[in-house]
C-alpha cells in the first residue's frame, strides 16, 4: 500500500499545505523577447512550442525543509530518500521527512563556487547492496579541482559511507569554480552516465572539443569504474566519451524507451535539449544558440556546422536547467512520458510532450515559486522537486483531486 505512508505525512506534517492555482500555468512565457534576436532554428518546432493549454491544480507538501543548498535527491527503493548539499554534507530523510545527520565517510570536497557535493544515486537493488554512487568537485591541489565520481556503502545504520571507491575523476583538473555538471543516471544496460561541464572559462571550454579529456563530455563507466561495455569508438577518444561538445550538463534522464536525454546549460538564450548518440559532437563552443552574457558572440556566433548535432530544443531566453526526469506514474495520467526539467533561473517545472524525438509543447509550473534543482519520481507517482538555495526544501507535487 504505497500510499499509506504519505497520508501519515498530510496529517502529521507541521508544514502547510499550499495549492497553485491554474491561472499561474497560464502564464505566457513565449512572450518574452529573445536575448539572440538574431538567430534562427534549425527547423520548425526547435525553440518555443506550443504552449500546453493544461488546466491542473497542483497540491505541494513540504517533506524536508531548511536544507542548506541540496544539489541531489534519490528515492530509496525501501522509503524515504537520500539527499545531498553543497557543502559537503549527504543526509537520509525517513519517509515522514525526518533527516538524519551528515553521513560521515565522504571524501573532502571543493565546495567554492558551482562546486561541492552534488548529485546522488542508489539502484533498485539498494535494500541489499547498500550502494550509493555521487558525484563532486575533487580537490587536486594548488586552487585546482574538477568532477568526480564515487561509490560507497552505506553502514546498516545509516551513519557512515564505507569502503568508498573512486569510480571517475574528469581529466584534466582546471583552477576554476564553474562548471562541474554532474548528473549520475544509470542506463539499462546497468552502466553508469556521467555528465560533465567544461570550467567555463576561454582556455578550457575549447576542451569540449578535445576527445583526450573529459571536459564538457557525457562519459559512460562501469558502475565500478573504467568504460563501460558499448562504447562508442573515437578516433583519437578515451574510451569512457560516450558524446561530446558539450558546455555544462546538468540534467540527464533515460526515457522509457531506453535513450539518454539531457539539457544543459548554454550561454545566455542557448540552453539545450539534446538526446546523445554515441560518438557524435554537439558543438559546443564551435556552434551554440545564444550569446555570451556579456553580450558578444560565442566564437563566430555560428549555430549549425557539418559533422556537429544540433539540439533537439533549445530555450531563449534561458530557464536554466537542472535535475530532469521522464514521468511514468499513476498520479497525472496526461503527463506519461513527459520530460520534467527544473528551472533554476526559469524558477519553474518546466514539462515537455516528446513525439517522434520531437518537442511538440511545452508547460511549466509553480512559475516564479522556486529555483528548482532536482527533480524525482516517486514510486507512487508523485513529483518530488529539490529547491535551492540555503534553505532549500523536498518537496511532493501530486494533483489537487
Ligand atoms: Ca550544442
Amino acid at each position: 500500500m504505497k500510499y499509506s505512508r504519505y497520508t501519515f505525512v498530510g496529517l502529521t506534517t507541521v508544514f502547510a499545505m499550499e495549492l497553485w492555482s491554474s491561472a499561474i500555468l497560464a502564464r505566457d512565457f513565449n512572450a518574452t523577447p529573445p536575448n539572440a534576436s538574431w538567430q534562427e532554428p534549425a527547423f520548425p518546432g526547435q525553440t518555443r512550442a506550443p504552449i500546453i493549454d493544461e488546466a491542473i491544480d497542483l497540491n505541494k507538501e513540504v517533506i524536508v525543509d531548511g536544507l542548506r543548498n541540496p544539489w541531489g535527491v534519490d528515492e530509496l527503493p525501501g522509503g524515504g530518500w537520500i539527499i545531498t548539499e553543497r557543502q559537503g554534507t549527504m543526509r537520509l530523510a525517513d519517509p515522514e521527512g525526518v533527516l538524519s545527520p551528515p553521513i560521515d565517510g565522504l571524501p573532502e570536497v571543493d565546495a567554492r563556487g558551482q562546486g561541492g557535493l552534488l548529485d546522488v544515486v542508489v539502484r533498485d537493488d539498494f535494500q541489499s547492496t547498500r550502494r550509493v554512487w555521487w558525484s563532486y568537485a575533487e580537490p587536486r591541489g594548488g586552487g585546482a579541482n574538477a568532477t568526480a565520481v564515487a561509490t560507497g556503502v552505506l553502514s546498516p545504520d545509516g551513519g557512515a559511507m564505507t569502503d568508498v571507491k573512486i569510480v571517475f575523476r574528469q581529466e584534466p583538473a582546471w583552477v576554476s569554480t564553474k562548471h562541474y555538471g554532474s548528473r549520475l543516471v544509470f542506463d539499462q544496460e546497468g552502466a553508469l552516465f556521467v555528465t560533465t561541464g567544461e570550467r567555463s572559462d576561454p582556455e578550457p571550454r575549447q576542451l569540449a572539443q578535445d576527445v583526450g579529456t573529459t571536459l564538457g563530455k557525457v562519459v559512460r563507466i562501469d558502475p565500478d569504474g573504467g568504460p563501460a561495455v558499448g562504447n562508442p569508438e573515437i578516433p583519437g577518444g578515451l574510451p569512457e566519451i560516450w558524446s561530446y561538445g558539450h558546455r555544462n550538463l546538468q540534467s540527464a534522464a533515460i526515457a522509457p524507451d531506453g535513450a539518454l536525454w539531457t539539457v544543459e546549460h548554454g550561454p545566455r538564450g542557448g540552453d539545450e535539449l539534446n538526446r546523445p548518440e554515441p560518438g557524435l559532437n554537439y558543438g559546443w563552443p564551435v556552434i551554440t544558440y545564444g550569446e555570451n552574457y556579456s553580450g558578444s558572440r560565442v566564437g563566430e556566433g555560428l549555430t549549425q556546422m557539418e559533422g556537429m548535432q544540433q539540439p533537439v530544443y533549445y530555450w531563449d531566453p534561458v530557464i536554466a536547467p537542472s535535475g530532469m526526469a521522464f514521468y511514468e506514474g499513476a498520479m497525472f495520467p496526461d503527463w506519461e512520458g513527459s520530460a520534467l526539467i527544473g528551472g533554476l533561473r526559469g524558477q519553474a517545472l518546466v514539462r515537455l510532450v516528446i513525439e517522434d524525438g520531437m518537442v511538440k509543447g511545452e508547460a511549466r509550473y509553480l512559475q516564479g515559486e522556486a529555483r528548482i534543482r532536482d527533480v524525482d519520481i516517486g514510486q507512487d507517482g508523485a513529483v518530488m522537486i529539490l529547491t535551492d538555495g540555503r534553505s532549500g526544501a523536498l518537496i511532493r507535487l501530486e494533483p489537487d483531486a
